[in-house]
């Protein structure tokens, strides 16, 4: 049986990243999945920065596999302002990145906020850290921090009162952690705030609902998938993270309907998925193994790590092989459409957690060189094993 395996990357945030791209090639990577994060929302990716980005890559001895992301403009998501010319320069953007050899291009499409955690440093029972979302503080954000207009009636009596609880016990300096944690922008976020601004970032969706947002979303991919088409190039959307609506804000990329629908409205191949197991498998509701059959001609770039959940909502990054996350059933999947397609999907160790030399380092939260590396070897080892038994 011929061997088809994922590849093997790392997300390098750039020649700023701690981690360095010899780290990256000595964890056992060939590729890296990285961004030109110094490029403002909207703006076109010239070819000059993209070839420059991926001389640094090469010369390391390693490849640009996949971009994530380039980001769609909030201008584009609320179809306000110089959404118009967006669509254009992303359309360039494409170009751009197919003429340099680059064909996998993630995206998401999540209001305002890209993933969103509450405590950067949870320590888990072996020491290491974690990242956190707990959704108690995280409405306490809402209610007393950010103060948003109306925000009660998002929330259920029961959730109100544990938002108070966790917010008495809050000390400044936690308060301010908290909001910093939220809204100042987690590593490769794409945008970030203050209390002031985020509030005014808030204001374009008060009429923008889920079917809104939904009808704005396929018509930035009837904008942009045709050109993706033509340029050969893999457009793959990254689902929500948390995969539910946050701060009153619609999220129409949670579950395997929002997929779908997606699909039946925009059918290309090249209208394709992100798919992250962190991310999806938060809820109950998403079978993952499922999943990847239902999306297998589709699934062209993986996010591969698990969370562990509670009854309240909370969930914190667990090791990539326990958690609530069927790891084995997942890659086992992933063995099969990759021998069925006759392709090898690049895969990239999302999340780490921060271990060993690395607690003492100043690392990019859930980008430590370490916890990724321990997440690659596991992940490469189960593949193998499912690889040789099939
Ligand atoms: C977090 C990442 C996200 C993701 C974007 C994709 O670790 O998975 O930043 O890259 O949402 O556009």
């Amino acid at each position: 049986m011929s061997n088809f395996k994922m590849i093997p990357t790392m997300r390098w945030y750039g020649p700023n990243d701690p981690v360095r791209l010899s780290d990256i090639k000595q964890a056992g990577c060939i590729g890296v999945v990285t961004a030109l994060h110094h490029i403002s929302n909207g703006e076109v990716w010239t070819i000059e920065e993209i070839e420059k980005r991926k001389k640094i890559v090469e010369d390391a001895g390693l490849v640009w596999n996949v971009v994530e992301s380039v980001p769609v403009s909030e201008a584009i998501k609320t179809k306000t302002g110089d959404y118009q010319k967006h669509y254009e320069n992303y359309r360039q953007s494409i170009k751009n990145l197919a003429s340099c050899g680059i064909f996998t291009v993630t995206y998401n499409f999540m209001p305002v906020l890209d993933w969103t955690r509450t405590d950067l440093n949870f320590e888990v029972e072996d020491g290491s850290k974690a990242l956190k979302f707990e959704k108690a503080a995280f409405i306490a954000f809402d209610l007393y921090i950010l103060k948003r207009k109306g925000a009660e009636a998002d929330y259920s009596e029961d959730e109100i009162a544990r938002a108070k609880a966790r917010f008495k016990m809050m000390s400044d300096d936690n308060k301010k952690l908290l909001e910093r944690n939220i809204i100042a922008g987690l590593p490769g976020s794409e945008e970030s705030f203050t209390v002031q601004k985020f509030q005014e970032a808030l204001n374009p969706y008060a009429n923008i609902d889920a079917n809104q947002l939904r009808e704005n979303l396929v018509d930035f991919l009837k904008q942009v998938i045709p050109t993706a088409e033509e340029n050969k190039v893999n457009m793959v959307i990254h689902p929500d993270d948390p995969p539910y609506p946050i701060l009153g804000l619609p999220r129409v990329v949670s579950t395997s309907d929002d997929i779908k629908y997606l699909i039946t409205q925009v059918p290309s191949l090249h209208n394709g998925l992100c798919f992250c197991t962190g991310s999806f498998g938060v809820r109950v509701d998403n079978n993952l193994p499922e999943m990847v059959r239902a999306f297998a001609d589709r699934i062209n770039f993986l996010h591969l790590r698990s969370t562990k959940r509670n009854e309240f909502g909370d969930f914190y990054e667990d090791n990539h092989l326990e958690g609530d996350v069927d790891m084995f059933a997942v890659v086992k999947e992933v063995v099969k459409i990759m021998q069925n397609r006759k392709i090898e999907i690049p895969m990239r160790p999302d999340h780490g957690h921060q271990m060993l030399d690395d607690l003492d380092k100043k690392t990019n939260p859930g980008y430590s060189g370490i916890g990724r590396l321990r997440g690659l070897a596991e992940l490469r080892g189960l593949e193998l094993g499912i690889l040789r038994s099939l």
